[in-house]
């Protein structure tokens, strides 16, 4: 938390036809179907507020969210982290950090942060009162918004390619899945005979038409098996040299 740029949002007012806010920014890639996103971000209770509340969300979305986000009893949007109920964020003079994990399905863009109860609905914790201010009201400093890939989704197996030229030409030269979280992943490949003919496990799933000796396997179809995160895929690739 260096203090610097940091935004703020009031988390609720408690009183009827509250304001609401949110932050909202678009992400510089959309969110990879099957990989596992952590978010995290740093919040403190401004000085003037007298209350915090809980359950800060955050959502992502394929199109940028517009308002109305919540009636005084409705929530129009769902998020999906949000932190547990009953754990309040009271802090005035630290930053606590929220943190969540989502899933990618490959079309969310748009990462927005706040609180998506409706204002008559969300639990306000007494959190001192330091003077005039914003008074019934949780105003949030944010800080340090984090997203970074932190794994595969559980039941996730990567699409690969059902044609390997390892030429070096640019074009289907790899059978991969790159990624954290890969290491849950063992790969197989057999030849038409049912002879296994590579396998391997670890970081980083890449086969280059060879065997685990090195020796270049002659042109023809494969069948791979890939197991593990609590799943099995298998499929065909055809290796041309
Ligand atoms: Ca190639």
């Amino acid at each position: 938390m260096d203090g610097n740029g940091y935004g703020g949002f009031f988390g609720g007012i408690k009183v009827a036809n509250p304001v609401t806010e949110l932050m909202q920014v678009k992400l510089n890639h959309k969110l990879e179907k099957g990989r596992k996103y952590c978010l995290s971000y740093y919040v403190s209770l401004s000085d003037s507020s007298e209350y915090g509340i809980d359950r800060l969300g955050a959502l992502f979305s394929s199109e940028a969210l517009t308002g109305p986000f919540v009636s005084d009893t409705v929530s129009f949007y769902l998020p999906q982290i949000e932190t547990p109920e009953g754990i309040s964020y009271t802090d005035k003079e630290n930053w606590e950090i929220v943190s969540g994990e989502i899933c990618g399905t490959g079309i969310e863009e748009y990462l927005t942060i706040g609180n998506f109860r409706p204002n008559l609905k969300t639990n306000f914790y007494s959190a001192g009162n330091w003077g005039p201010g914003f008074g019934i009201a949780a105003y949030y400093y944010v800080d340090m918004v984090e997203l970074i890939s932190c794994g595969i989704c559980p039941g996730y197996i990567p699409e690969l390619p059902n044609v390997l030229t390892p030429n070096g030409d640019g074009v289907n030269d790899e059978f991969l899945f790159e990624g954290d979280g890969i290491t849950e992943l063992r790969l197989f490949i057999y030849n038409r005979w049912g002879t296994e003919v590579y396998t391997q496990k670890g970081y980083g799933l890449n086969w280059n038409g060879r065997t685990n000796n090195g020796t270049r396997l002659t042109d023809g179809v494969y069948f791979y098996v890939i197991e593990g995160n609590g799943t099995r895929k298998s499929g065909t690739v055809s290796l041309f040299h």
